[in-house]
């Protein structure tokens, strides 16, 4: 496996118009009583509004999740918004063909045996710790037609199938009190999120993509996905899942990737 690929550098100028907007929002974060309207103008929606960002338009969305990624990731966890969901949309507007990336080349794309694929729960859980894909399958699925945002410059979107990850948690007996939901994958790619956001009404653990099986360049079994986190947060080929305390990081987080990586 070759690691071809460098973390890029988040861009460091900014336009005249998102440094007022983030100076702005900084001076509100500091009033506590004034979070709120932090809160409110800092979706997806209410920058694209202000920044006139036209959010039918790749190019315009991905210019303006550069700027946004300056916020740092406390206060990007200050301002997640549980009950915020991520736009959807019309199977129309599915990219075709998806996009795929990894740390690697796609020929390098690793093969898991669904025979013996398992997925095991680790850390603050005392429920059931080892899955087999059947059982997973067996479990309510939901889908959804979201974007996927990749740091790198590109956003697509796509329609995913699978478990609610919320009902997985509770199914594995996650502490979900617990701060971080870390996940190791079969290609040694790492990544951890925020409680909050396992929760999330939007984050599936999914096992297809357009209706059919996870193909493997997609992250066959699985991939986590979530609306509300950009690309590098959303793991393919998950093995194993630990619920912890302990900071995890993850494989460009701990290379200056933000760790909130928030959408
Ligand atoms: N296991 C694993 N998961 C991963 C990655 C990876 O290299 N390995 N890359 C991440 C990045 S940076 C992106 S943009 C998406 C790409 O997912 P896709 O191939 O389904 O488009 O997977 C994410 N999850
Ligand atoms: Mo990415």
């Amino acid at each position: 496996m070759t690691f071809r690929k460098k973390p890029q550098k988040l861009a460091t100028s900014f336009s005249s118009h998102a440094d007022s907007i983030i100076k702005d929002v900084r001076s509100e974060l500091k009033d506590p009583a004034r979070r709120l309207l932090g809160k409110r103008i800092l979706t997806l929606g209410g920058i694209a509004m202000l920044s006139g960002c036209d959010l039918s338009n790749d190019k315009s969305v991905n210019t303006m999740l550069r700027k946004m990624s300056f916020f740092n990731d406390d206060v990007q966890a200050l301002l997640f918004n549980p009950n915020e969901m991520a736009p959807t949309y019309p199977e129309s507007m599915i990219t075709r063909p998806f996009p795929f990336n990894a740390f690697y080349d796609i020929d390098d794309v690793p093969e898991v045996d669904p025979a013996t694929y398992r997925l095991q729960v680790n850390g603050l859980a005392n429920g059931k710790r080892v899955w087999t894909l059947e059982e997973l399958r067996a479990l309510p699925q939901e889908s959804q037609i979201t974007r996927h945002i990749c740091i790198e410059g590109w956003s697509a979107i796509g329609k995913w199938g699978g478990v609610r990850f919320a009902d997985f948690l509770r199914r594995s007996g996650a502490d979900t009190t617990a701060r971080y939901v870390a996940f190791h994958c079969a290609d040694n790619y790492s990544t951890s999120i925020d409680m909050p956001t396992a929760l999330h009404a939007q984050t599936l653990l999914t096992l297809t993509y357009d209706g059919q099986v996870l193909p493997p360049k997609y992250g066959f079994p699985m991939k986590l996905r979530m609306p509300t986190k950009l690309g590098y947060k959303n793991p393919k080929h998950i093995v194993a899942i630990s619920v912890t305390n302990e900071y995890p990081g993850g494989y460009w987080e701990n290379q200056g990737y933000n760790w909130f990586g928030g959408s």
